[in-house]
C-alpha cells in the first residue's frame, strides 16, 4: 500500500523550502504522520508501524539541520514503539499515533506563545532590537512585546540567499511595529545602536551551542564586541539529544543557483559557489535561551535535554532517528564514566 498522496507533498515542500523555518517543518511532519495514522489501509498493526516508519525516513531526509524535524518524528514514533510492546492491535496503533502527533503540534504552538510571553519580558520601552531570517518564536515575542504596550524598532537583514528577512519585516510592519530592512553585511555597522538582538534557532547542542540561519555567528560575534544582549527563542523540541552522544549537527549546503544565477554559473565554470545555509554560534556569544520552560542560560542546554530526552540515550528507535547513533547508544546496563 502506497503512504497518502499528501505525505509526500509535505515531503516536497520542506525539501523545496514552500515549508521552511523549524517549527512549522516539525509540525508539518506530525500533520503527515497524523494523514499516515487516519488514512493508510493498513492490513494489521504492524502494516501501520511500517508506514508510520516509512513516512518518517521519507520525511527526516528532507532537511538535515532542523533537529525539530526528528524530534517531531520521534515525539509520534516513540509513542507508537510503546504501544507496539504493550501489543496494541491496529485501531489502538492508529489512536496512539493520531493522538501523539495531534499533542505535538498542540504543544508546539503552545510553546511559542509560552517563548513569546517570556522572551516579552526582556525587550523595553525605546529598544531598537536586530533580528535575522525569519522566525516565528522570535517574531512572535516582538509582537507580544508591541501588544503589551511596548514600543520600539526592529532592524531585520534581508538574510541572503532566499531573504527570509523580507518576510520578518512584513509581518513586523503588518503588525504595526516600525522595521527596517538592512543588508547581512551591515549588521555589525548598525550593532553599537542596538540593544539587543533576537533569533530563533534550526538546532541547539549539548554544550548550548545554537544552530541558525547562516550569518547567525557573525551576528552575535558583533553584538559580542558591542556588548549587545544576544537571545534566542527556542521550544526545547529544537534541542538535539543525538549531542549527548557527541554527534555534531549537519550543516545543510544549499544548491549555488540560490547564489548565483545558471548563466553566472555557466560562463564562469572556474568559480565555485558555498551555499551553507546555517552556522553554528557558540555558547559564549549567547546571553539566554528563551524555551516554552523558562529562560536559560546556553549552559543549561544539556538540564533540558537530560530531562526531555533521557530516554533517547536508551531508546530502540531505527537508526534513521537516531542520526545513525544506533550502537553507540548508551544501555541501560552499561558500565558509566569513571
Ligand atoms: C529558518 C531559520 C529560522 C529557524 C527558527 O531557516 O533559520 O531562524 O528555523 O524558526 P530556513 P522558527 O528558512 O532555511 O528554514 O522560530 O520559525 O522555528
Amino acid at each position: 500500500m502506497d503512504l497518502p498522496s499528501e505525505v509526500y507533498e509535505i515531503a516536497r515542500d520542506i525539501r523545496d523550502m514552500k515549508i521552511r523555518g523549524a517549527g512549522r517543518i516539525a509540525r508539518a511532519a506530525a500533520k503527515a504522520l497524523l494523514k499516515v495514522a487516519r488514512e493508510y489501509e493498513a492490513k494489521d498493526a504492524d502494516d501501520l508501524v511500517s508506514a508510520l516508519l516509512r513516512a518518517s525516513k521519507l520525511l527526516v531526509e528532507t532537511r538535515p539541520t532542523a533537529v525539530s524535524l526528528p524530534n517531531a518524528l520521534r515525539y509520534v514514533v516513540v509513542r507508537v514503539l510503546e504501544g507496539v510492546d504493550r501489543g496494541y492491535d491496529l485501531s489502538g496503533i492508529r489512536e496512539i499515533a493520531s493522538k501523539a502527533a495531534e499533542e505535538f503540534t498542540e504543544f508546539s504552538t503552545r510553546a511559542v506563545e509560552y517563548i513569546s510571553k517570556f522572551g516579552s519580558h526582556r525587550i523595553r520601552d525605546g529598544d531598537l532590537i536586530m533580528t535575522h531570517c525569519n522566525s516565528d518564536a522570535a517574531i512572535s515575542t516582538l509582537i507580544q512585546a508591541w501588544e503589551e504596550g511596548k514600543r520600539f524598532e526592529v532592524l531585520a537583514t534581508e538574510t541572503r540567499p532566499r531573504f527570509q528577512g523580507r518576510l520578518t519585516a512584513a509581518r513586523l510592519a503588518d503588525a504595526g511595529i516600525p522595521v527596517t530592512l538592512i543588508v547581512d553585511s551591515a549588521a555589525r555597522y548598525f550593532m553599537e545602536d542596538v540593544d539587543a538582538v533576537i533569533v530563533g534557532a534550526d538546532a541547539v547542542a549539548a554544550n548550548g551551542a545554537v544552530v541558525n540561519k547562516i550569518g547567525t555567528s557573525s551576528i552575535a560575534l558583533a553584538a559580542h564586541e558591542a556588548r549587545v544582549n544576544f537571545f534566542v527563542a527556542a521550544e526545547t523540541y529544537k534541542f538535539s539529544p543525538e549531542t549527548m552522544l557527541g554527534s555534531l549537527i549537519r550543516i545543510e549546503e544549499r544548491d549555488p543557483s540560490e547564489v548565483v544565477d545558471r548563466d553566472f554559473l555557466a560562463a564562469h565554470p572556474n568559480v565555485k559557489v558555498r551555499n551553507p545555509a546555517f552556522d553554528v554560534t557558540p555558547a559564549m556569544y549567547i546571553d539566554l535561551i528563551i524555551t516554552e520552560k523558562g529562560v536559560i542560560p546556553p549552559s543549561a542546554a544539556v538540564i533540558i535535554l537530560k530531562e526531555e530526552y533521557g530516554w533517547f540515550t536508551r531508546s530502540r528507535l531505527p537508526e534513521f532517528l537516531t542520526g545513525g547513533l544506533g550502537s553507540a547508544r548508551i544501555e541501560e546496563d552499561s558500565p558509566t564514566t569513571a
